[in-house]
C-alpha cells in the first residue's frame, strides 16, 4: 500500500521541542493544512478516498487509529507521536477512529478544498481503484 511514515525533523532542547515541516520533508507542494480537534472518542472521520489529493497526517496531540484500505489490503497505523507523520497518497480508502481525549489530528494537503476529489462511496472507491490501476 502507498503509504509511508516520514520523521520530522525536531529541534530539541531542556526547553522542550519544536518540530519543524519545511518543503524538503513533504513530497509535493503543500496548499492547505488543516487539523481535526475536539473529536469525540466515539466519532469516525474520514470514510472516503481522493483521486488527486495526498497528504501527511500528524497526532500533534493524543492519539487516534487511521483505518486504510487500497482496494486488496487494509493496514491500521496508530499516530500518537508529533514528529511521526502518515503519508497517504490518491486512492487510498482512510478511515479515522479511536480518537484519545485532547488528540489534534494536523492534516497538510497537497490540494486546496474540492469536493469533485472526493470518493465518499466505498463501492464506488472500488469500482474507481479497478479501472484506474
Ligand atoms: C481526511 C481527514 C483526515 C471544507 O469545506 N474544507 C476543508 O478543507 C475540509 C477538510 C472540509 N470541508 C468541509 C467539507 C464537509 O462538508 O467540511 C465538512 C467535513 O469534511 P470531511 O468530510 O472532508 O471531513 P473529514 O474529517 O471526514 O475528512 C478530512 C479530510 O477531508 C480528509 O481528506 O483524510 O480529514
Amino acid at each position: 500500500m502507498d503509504i509511508q511514515i516520514i520523521d520530522i525533523p525536531k529541534i530539541k532542547n531542556a526547553n522542550g521541542n519544536i518540530g519543524v515541516i519545511e518543503n524538503d520533508v513533504v513530497p509535493f507542494d503543500i496548499k492547505r493544512v488543516y487539523y481535526l480537534y475536539d473529536v469525540p472518542s466515539s466519532a469516525k472521520r474520514g470514510g472516503h478516498a481522493h483521486k488527486k489529493l495526498q497528504q501527511l497526517l500528524v497526532a500533534l496531540s493524543g492519539s487516534f487509529d487511521v483505518v486504510l484500505k487500497d482496494g486488496t489490503g487494509k493496514q491500521i497505523i496508530t499516530l500518537n507521536k508529533p514528529d511521526k507523520a502518515l503519508l497517504i497518497t490518491s486512492n487510498i480508502w482512510r478511515e479515522l477512529e479511536n480518537f484519545s481525549s485532547g488528540a489534534v489530528c494536523m492534516v497538510i494537503a497537497s490540494e486546496v478544498y474540492e469536493e469533485e476529489d472526493y470518493i465518499r462511496d466505498y463501492e464506488s472507491f472500488l469500482e474507481y481503484v479497478k479501472i484506474n490501476k
